[in-house]
């Protein structure tokens, strides 16, 4: 298959060519007019007359028009995907190095570093690319969402990511979700993708935003209403004259960070701000097909008219009268004023000093951000100010460096003290190699990046992050303290003059247009036939994937219990990233750092528990490891939202190549829930919440009945305690038919295999 550096206009042509034809027929389906992420959705159903659709119960057959997937997520699904026996992938799929490269200096000399630490999972994701044919972005490339919304998002189109940010091309209009790989393997060998008919959330805007005001304050006042579960299985919508008034890339803003409520995509109607940016970056005839259908790629009139009846909720925002908010720490739901923040810190204890400050990353990188963000630098500079902290700034993509370099904004960051690193995630994911401030150190950091969870920036659990607009950072980078309110308050230069700063000034899109840089793409090859991928066999990078084994047909009896998860238990917490990282391709290895983020109720402390074995306190992977060798299967229990935040699967196959037979929780994150049913491990709901609190270290729990699991019917699960009461016990589950399959398979990909013969 031809992959190119952005989308064809013929597979664009291919979606328009039926988005009427398939619209009418969800209008006759369901009887009345539709939101726009159903005209996309519709559009895209593999059986678009058959398919049930029943919103937040049916499961949908989907075909994606697209693949991405990043560095971190894509060895896993690349390795996964080598052993369904296929010559080449089925969609046009992209991989993108940008989770790998570690901040440390600067863009170009961590960069190189990067190539040379990490060249062997390079040379592999290269190699696999070329041979399996998908294209390539190299290191320094860009960040997969900011590459995805400049080079292959389109209105009306639909995509999976293996990255949780996914949904950020939902800023052009476009229904992105972020998924694990395995779900990425089903695509890319043909099968459909299968997602629940989401629920769907309107998020009505009026007004116009000014002032310090961003579009990063329209999703931390969503997060805010809606909390980090409230957006879990549903589509959230925008629109109303308010989503006019916000720029393509302040858009995907949005769209990005609805990944911190859970939300299945979030998206924009397709309007001329995307018609704007498509022509800014290259992609005039998108621009020209989009405008020939672009009453379908919006939601039918009567939607707007009475959002009630057409959306399950409906949020009502203001942008008139929206403040610039800031959230943190530990959580991205917990927003309040700028203003505010400097009193609260203080009554909660939290340092108001900034230790660092970092703008970019996939969510605020774009041309716009950079020029709001260089306005204030440049004020701030030519009134003698510089940052009282340190300020470091992550572009998107090598598009946006080079065109902000040669636009000037760079010098202007750069004037007040800034370092611009790598066009990569660097500290927004741990990658960050931070000499000021170790282990212990409580200390307060802002960002204009999107999570905020213990240890997720600089893997310690005592730097409080508070993520707020990039133009917003780079005030209070000046300020150095977080009792600065850039509305209200001053600044004092040097020669102790007080400096009010002006609000932010942006440009859209630059007046020049766009100049790529060096873009770092590669097709693949057309004669492939000589490309061989390697793994070594003493690689403690990449590890080639053994099958996991299919259910033995026996009830799950006297599992232990390895931990008892007390609070949040993100999958930063069951797999941490930062350091962890370079083992993506490696599940032994990476089984190493398994739940070491969790808080265990039994010990009260994170990352250990007690060997039910041999009553000793360790670590818990090295717990799971002593229980699989001992051929022991075990269980975890969770709370509420389990595996909150990304879209690694490592989280799910960690526990299974450790022998874990189920996760019982009281609630599951979206992408969580899947990526351990794809792997064959139960993920269970108890049923009556409180029985999470019984669950003590030295129970043993069995799920019974497991030859008759049936959608719809709750497991029947019992707990022995240790002086041999039996406590029963019964748990929900969200499985369908095909997903009790994949149970009895042992996962997804056994199921792809043994009908692929191999
Ligand atoms: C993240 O932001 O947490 C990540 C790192 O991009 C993840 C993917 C991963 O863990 O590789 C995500 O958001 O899905
Ligand atoms: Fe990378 Fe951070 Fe975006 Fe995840 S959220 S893709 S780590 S920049």
């Amino acid at each position: 298959m031809a992959v190119y550096a952005s989308t064809p206009i013929e597979l664009i042509n291919t979606v328009y060519g039926h988005v009427a034809e398939r619209a009418a027929l969800g209008r006759e389906r369901l009887g009345r007019p539709l939101t726009f992420a159903e005209k996309v959705l519709i559009n895209h159903l593999r059986d678009p007359q058959g398919q049930e659709l029943d919103r937040g119960r049916s499961y949908a057959d989907l075909d994606p028009d697209r693949v991405a997937m990043q560095d971190a997520t894509a060895q896993m699904a690349l390795l996964q995907f080598t052993t369904a026996g296929l010559a080449e992938v089925a969609v046009p799929s992209t991989v993108h190095c940008d989770h790998l490269i570690q901040a440390r200096e600067d863009g170009k000399v961590d960069l190189l570093a990067a190539l040379e630490t990490n060249s062997e999972v390079y040379d592999f994701l290269e190699s696999v690319s070329a041979k399996y044919g998908l294209g390539f972005w190299k290191p320094g490339s860009g960040i997969i969402h900011q590459v995805v919304l400049e080079q292959y998002a389109f209105p009306g189109g639909m995509m999976i990511g293996t990255d949780s940010h996914t949904p950020n091309a939902g800023g052009l209009g476009m229904v992105a979700i972020g998924v694990g790989g395995a779900d990425a393997v089903d695509v890319m060998t043909g099968y459909p993708f299968n997602v629940r008919w989401p629920k769907l959330i309107g998020v009505h805007l009026t007004g116009e935003l000014s002032g310090w005001s961003a579009p990063k304050d329209v999703i931390l006042k969503v997060a805010e209403i809606l909390t980090v579960k409230g957006g879990t299985g549903a589509i959230v919508e925008y629109f109303g004259p308010g989503a006019q008034s916000i720029s393509c890339t302040g858009k995907a803003t949005i769209c990005n960070m609805g990944a911190e409520i859970g939300a299945t995509t979030s998206l924009f109607a397709y309007d001329d701000a995307m018609a704007r940016y498509l022509k800014s970056t290259g992609r005039e005839a998108v621009a020209d097909a989009a405008n020939a259908v672009a009453h379908d790629l919006r939601a039918d009139d009567e939607v707007g008219e009475e959002p009630g009846r057409y959306f399950d909720q409906v949020i009502e925002i203001d942008l008139s009268t929206l403040e610039p908010l800031i959230n943190g720490p530990h959580t991205p739901d917990l927003a309040r004023p700028v203003s505010a923040l400097g009193e609260e810190a203080r009554a909660n204890g939290w340092p108001v000093a900034i230790s660092s400050a970092l703008v970019g990353s996939c969510t605020n990188s774009s041309y716009e951000d950079i020029t709001r963000a260089a306005s204030i630098a440049r004020q701030a500079a030519d009134a003698g100010l510089t940052c009282k902290t340190q300020l470091m700034v992550t572009p998107g993509s090598e598009q946006v460096r080079a065109t902000i370099e040669r636009d000037g904004l760079l010098a202007d960051l750069e004037r007040i003290g800034a370092t611009v690193l790598a066009n990569a995630c660097g500290p927004c994911i741990g990658q960050w190699a931070r000499p000021d401030v170790h282990e212990g150190d409580t200390n307060t950091i802002v960002t204009s990046y999107n999570r905020n969870f213990p240890k997720r920036n600089d893997g310690n659990a005592s730097t409080l992050a508070f993520v707020t607009s990039p133009e917003t950072v780079v005030a209070l980078a000046l300020a150095g303290t977080l009792e600065f309110d850039p509305i209200n308050d001053t600044l004092t230069n040097d020669a102790g003059e007080s400096i009010k700063l002006a609000v932010p000034v942006g440009e859209e899109l630059p007046a020049l247009g766009f100049t790529p840089g060096d873009m770092g793409f590669i097709a693949p090859p057309d004669d492939r036939s000589a490309i061989s991928v390697v793994v070594s066999p003493t690689s403690d990078r990449l590890q080639l994937l053994e099958p996991f084994a299919p259910w033995d047909g026996h009830d799950y009896t006297d599992l232990l219990v390895l931990l008892r998860a007390e609070g949040k238990c993100t999958t930063d917490h069951i797999s941490a990233a930062g350091p962890w990282l370079k083992y993506r391709g490696h599940l032994e290895n990476i089984s190493g750092n398994l739940f070491l983020g969790a808080v265990n109720a039994f010990t009260g402390e994170a990352g250990t528990g007690i060997d039910q074995l041999d009553g000793q306190k360790r670590s818990l992977p090295d717990i799971a490891r002593h229980y699989h060798e001992a051929g022991r299967g075990w269980v975890a229990i969770g709370d509420e939202n389990y595996g909150e935040g990304s879209s690694r699967e490592h989280a799910a196959m960690e526990p299974r190549f450790r022998n874990a037979k189920a996760i019982i929780c009281r609630s599951f994150a979206r992408i969580a829930e899947t990526n351990l049913k794809k792997q064959g491990v139960l993920p269970l709901w108890f049923t009556d919440p409180t029985d999470y609190d019984q669950i003590a270290v030295d129970d043993r729990i069995s799920i019974l009945g497991l030859a008759e699991l049936t959608p719809d019917r709750p497991v029947a699960c019992q707990i022995t305690k240790a002086d041999g009461t039996v406590v029963p016990f019964t748990c929900s589950h969200t499985m369908n038919d095909e997903h009790i399959a994949w149970f009895r398979a042992g996962g997804a990909l056994n199921i792809i295999r043994q009908e692929q013969g191999v």
